[in-house]
């Protein structure tokens, strides 16, 4: 038996005494503030997991990796991992200049020599490497939305890994893992690579793949970036945790992986079993749908289930280990055991039980039944912990419409109304209230109109997210804005856009603050309505109308739909 999957494997980090003089040097050079992303990725080409990639691609390995999976070496890399940067940093530097790379605080983690820099055709990354230019996929909008125009390649230094505060005694290197399998003697290990809490199918799974392979098993999440909206990984390695003590003693044993995903289906898997072999694993699950993005733009899968499988057993012998593949594993009520669904015989005579994601996050999201079949009842708690019922959770609600349409006092009767029932705090962000105590500097231009909004949208999303009401109630002519503002609030709870839709001669006509006079005398410049923009909202939650209806009823209604929306127990 060979034991290379154990021996070290070369990192890019020079020694200690070299890093600190380094370091020092660094200061001194031009220096690239790392996203989140970059940082994930240079922390596994600092640490070997990416080997045998020296540094960022260079646009000869690029073209090969988008092409046809190959860096220019010959060896099998399916996913770029490029340096991107803006146009204008691009322009600063002259090639074969050496550039310091520092995490978000400033801490520089390693240099680069730049060797290459050029302007990739993203259309065609996107369409080789996730298989269609469709921003539905969470990679692609990343690549034409996030990530810079420009891409700069070269060979890493590295200095110091980036510092991680949370879990660190579960957070191992290649060579520590490799070092602990030496350790305890394990030679065979099977990798499980996860981005969703594990429920009692996956232990299943992870277990018999692990006996079916006469290995030990490693659970290896990524925690680095994953889907957006996945539960965040602060309470999956709660989960995680609960779930080790399942398995038998000192079979398993769990890692965490500063992996930032793309979602990249069939090639991310062949990604993920490299990564693990720099881990020392010989073995790794691949299961249905790997690594899959969701739905793209008309609806359907952007990959087929078992692609992933395909392309990774194609290419077994370069990732360097084996594949375990997964079964979808279903619950066999009459026999109560977990049993893969192709291997049951009865199948017209027994009762066969699944619960999907969608359904399990419906579930906690109405505070309903998780059976003890589905899921550990640690496991559970702790999901309910993060993710109360949404009748729990913070919302806000965001009225916009003409000033005088009524959006204050609507608001107002709302936050009494929710005051009544109680339960949670109400903060009410009015207009009028912002502008004196948030954006007393602020006029009426649209930058200034938009810094306003955003500052209320950031307001309530922290409100949101400590489980308040906010009740806005500001003009917020813009869409886009509007837009922003609820991409903010939903990361932590409901955003309820509510249109106050009376109409500007109505409001001209009450003119109750004697403001539409002035505007139309040019005494009040850039008034919305009248010599200034207000986008209709097109998708608003709710649309109030408010001539010949009274306020109370108007609340009223706002009321209903957050009833119907699951936000107030009924
Ligand atoms: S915005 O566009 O959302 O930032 O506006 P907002 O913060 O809601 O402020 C609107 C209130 O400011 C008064 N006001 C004006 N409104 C619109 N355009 C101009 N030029 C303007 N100048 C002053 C007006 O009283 C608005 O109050 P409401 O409560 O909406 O009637």
């Amino acid at each position: 038996m060979t034991m290379s999957n154990l021996a070290p494997i070369p990192e890019l980090y020079v020694s200690y005494d070299s890093a600190q003089k380094l370091k020092n040097e660094a200061a001194e050079l031009t220096s690239h503030d790392l996203s989140p992303r970059q940082i994930c990725d240079l922390e596994l080409l600092m640490n070997g997991g990416f080997n045998p990639l020296k540094g960022f691609l260079t646009e000869e390995d690029y073209d090969g990796v988008v092409e046809n999976m190959r860096l220019s070496s010959g060896a099998l890399w399916p996913m770029p991992i490029t340096l991107d940067v803006s146009e204008k940093f691009a322009k600063t530097l002259e090639l074969g200049q050496d550039i310091a790379l520092r995490d978000q605080e400033g801490v520089i983690l390693g240099t680069m020599t730049v060797t290459d820099r050029w302007t990739p055709d993203k259309s065609r990354e996107a369409e080789k490497v996730f298989g269609a230019d469709d921003t539905a996929h969470p990679a692609v909008n990343y690549l034409h939305n996030t990530a810079g125009k420009v891409y700069l390649g070269g060979p890493v230094t590295g200095i110091q890994q980036p510092v991680h505060y949370d879990f660190r005694g579960r957070r191992d290197t290649p060579n520590e893992l490799r070092a602990h399998f030496r350790k305890l003697g394990w030679r065979k290990i099977v990798a499980f690579q996860t981005r969703n809490p594990l429920h009692r199918a996956h232990q299943e799974l992870t277990f018999r793949a692990a006996k079916e392979a006469q290995a030990n098993l490693l659970i290896h999440p990524s925690v680095g970036m994953t889907k957006p909206g996945d539960v965040d990984h602060f309470t999956r390695v709660r989960c995680y945790e609960a779930v080790l003590d399942k398995y038998p003693a000192s079979t398993t044993t769990m890692s965490l992986l500063p992996l930032a995903m793309r979602m990249g289906g069939p090639r991310e898997a062949v990604w993920h079993g490299l990564i693990r072999a720099n881990h020392g694993c010989t073995h790794f699950i691949v299961g249905r749908d790997h690594a899959g993005p969701g739905k793209n733009s008309q609806g359907e899968d952007f990959y087929g289930p078992y692609d992933a499988q395909e392309l990774f057993r194609k290419h077994q012998a370069d990732i360097g280990v084996e594949m375990v593949d997964f079964k979808h594993m279903v619950w066999v009520q009459e026999r109560a055991q977990y049993e893969p669904m192709d291997e049951i015989e009865d199948k017209d005579k027994v009762t066969i039980l699944n619960i999907s994601g969608t359904e399990l996050r419906r579930r906690l999201s109405e505070g309903l039944e998780i059976p003890e079949w589905f899921s550990f009842p640690e496991v559970v708690k702790e999901l309910r912990r993060t993710k109360p019922p949404r009748a729990k959770q913070g919302f806000t609600v965001f009225f916009t419409g003409f000033s005088g349409s009524g959006k204050s006092t609507i608001a107002n009767a709302l936050m009494v109304k929710l005051m009544e029932m109680g339960g949670r705090p109400v903060t009410l962000l009015d207009g009028d209230i912002v502008r004196k105590n948030l954006s007393s500097e602020l006029g009426f231009s649209k930058e200034h109109r938009d810094l306003n909004i955003r500052r209320i949208g950031y307001v309530a999303s922290e409100i949101t997210k400590n489980g308040g009401i906010a009740i806005c109630a500001p003009i917020a002519p813009y869409a886009a804005t509007r837009r922003a503002v609820r991409e903010d609030v939903e990361a932590f709870g409901a955003f309820i856009e509510v249109h106050v839709a009376t109409s500007i001669e109505e409001c001209e006509r009450r003119d109750r603050k004697g403001l539409y006079k002035l505007a139309r005398e040019g005494k009040i410049k850039e008034f919305t309505g009248i010599s200034d923009p207000y986008d209709v909202p097109q998708n608003a939650e709710l649309v109030v109308e408010t001539e010949n209806v009274d306020v109370d009823n108007c609340a009223h209604q706002v009321i209903l739909k957050l009833e119907s929306m699951g936000l107030i127990a009924g």
